[in-house]
């Protein structure tokens, strides 16, 4: 890499992060059914139809995982809890097995000084919660709420940070607009109720948490850098718009207990009877907020319905997603938040990281692109804590090669590959050189 350690403040914090259903092995343990299980069992949903039921087996191999960690000289590992493997109903009965498990995997960042940074939610659903509406339903502000009790209540007195829900725009638009994932809807109206319910949960968590006594509590959003395709004034506002309901919407519910005009214009109508009541839920103080940064995108009118555009092919090189490489975008929603919505609270990079073809040659993994990616990224990041952002730490996506949602297990996002066929773990060369760059 071509940066170290002694390039950050002291105490600036180097993590890995992934999330449960995506690593951990959804088969094991008396997990419920989740969105995600019913998601990849309907045709045409998940690539190859691959699912989460065995995934990295992390279930049994945490141990092997974390000490790959250690040795490597992270920090902090940014992990996510199952509500379905700890209340396989969502509500009611708990799963001991859930959270005994849950439990075993603190301890064991502990033993190897790795601090524990929680995140609840990371997107699989338990399916009777599904049945009832979901994200669609008011109610499920009170249900994980109540989540967050049990699972906080077991291992809440060791994180170091905790955040309710990761990526709100994923909950929200992804799965409820686009139908990318699960639940895989396609319609204006769920997607109003769900990034308005996401948020209403968010605030309930955070309060919910702070009543057990928890502190460095925060928020997790998700951020795309909106470019617009030409200097007309149909795409600066198509770019205008993206980045409202992408990067704005959550932050202003949190930070400014409102949401951006730009959205609204196309969304109010849609959205659950009373909202404009709930900001003091949702802007409940947080002490950090989260950065997950990847790529751009380049947008367009066109005669559709509102939002009335689309995206464009950008020129930039660009991962095996398909995403360009825009380092530069992370520097601007890092310098963003802090101006615009934090004003002064720590910001951490909570995601990035990039997919690479990567292939296992002779027991090695030569991952120069991604080595290049964060050292691009991690520069950006560097620039704005050196410009006096109160930037404090930055984990990488991911520790491992896992399942990457609707896109099944080809995408290799892993600082570690896996083999899915023996669950074999080998450092990439981008782990060997991390590993060099923390120790300097
Ligand atoms: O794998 C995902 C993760 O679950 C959430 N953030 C983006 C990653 C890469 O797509």
């Amino acid at each position: 890499m071509n940066f170290s350690r002694s390039d950050f403040p002291k105490g600036f914090l180097f993590g890995a992060a992934t999330s449960s259903y995506q690593i951990e092995g959804h088969g094991f343990g008396g997990a419920g059914s989740t969105m995600w299980d019913t998601f990849a069992a309907t045709p045409g949903n998940v690539v190859r139809g691959e699912n989460g039921a065995l995934a990295c087996d992390h279930y049994h191999r945490f141990e092997e995982d974390f000490d790959l960690m250690q040795a490597a000289g992270f920090d902090c590992y940014r992990f996510s809890t199952s509500w379905a493997r700890v209340m396989p109903e969502g509500r009611g009965a708990i799963n001991q097995e859930g959270l005994d498990y849950y439990d075993r995997l603190v301890d064991a960042m502990l033993e190897r000084d790795l601090k524990p940074c929680a995140t609840l939610y990371h997107w699989e659903l338990p399916s009777p919660l599904a049945d009832m509406g979901g994200w669609q339903n008011r109610d499920i502000a009170g249900w994980f709420g109540d989540f967050t009790e049990v699972i906080m209540g077991r291992i809440g007195d060791r994180m170091f940070s905790a955040a309710p829900i990761n990526e709100p725009w994923c909950v929200g638009w992804l799965s409820h607009f686009l139908g990318h994932h699960a639940p895989g809807l396609r319609d204006i109206r769920a997607t109003a109720h769900a990034m308005h319910h996401v948020l209403l949960a968010h605030g309930t968590a955070i309060e919910r948490m702070r009543g057990l006594g928890m502190t460095n509590l925060g928020a997790v959003c998700n951020f795309e850098y909106a470019e617009p395709y030409d200097q007309s004034p149909e795409s600066l506002k198509s770019a205008k718009l993206y980045d409202g309901y992408y990067n704005r919407f959550f932050m202003g519910g949190i930070f400014r207990k409102e949401y951006p005009q730009i959205v609204m214009d196309g969304l109010a109508p849609h959205m659950p009877k009373g909202w404009q009541d709930d900001f003091d839920v949702i802007g409940a103080p947080v002490d950090w907020a989260g950065i997950n940064y990847y790529t751009r995108k380049i947008m367009q009118p066109n005669d559709g319905p509102w939002p009335s555009h689309e995206e464009a092919e950008g020129p930039l090189a660009k991962t095996f997603m398909d995403w360009e490489i825009y380092p530069e975008g992370l520097y601007e929603f890092i310098t963003r938040t802090h101006r615009e919505y934090t004003k002064g609270l720590p910001i951490y990079v909570t995601e990035n990281g990039m997919a690479s073809n990567d292939h296992l040659i002779d027991g090695a993994v030569e991952d120069a692109a991604r080595i290049d990616y964060l050292n691009q990224h991690v520069a950006m990041a560097k620039r704005a804590a050196d410009e006096g952002v109160p930037l404090e730490g930055y984990f990488m996506w991911s520790l491992l090669d896992n399942y990457e949602w609707a896109l099944g297990y080809e995408k290799r996002f892993g600082l570690v590959h896996v083999d899915f066929e023996t669950l074999q773990r080998t450092p990439k060369a981008s782990y060997h050189a991390l590993k060099l760059a923390f120790a300097r």
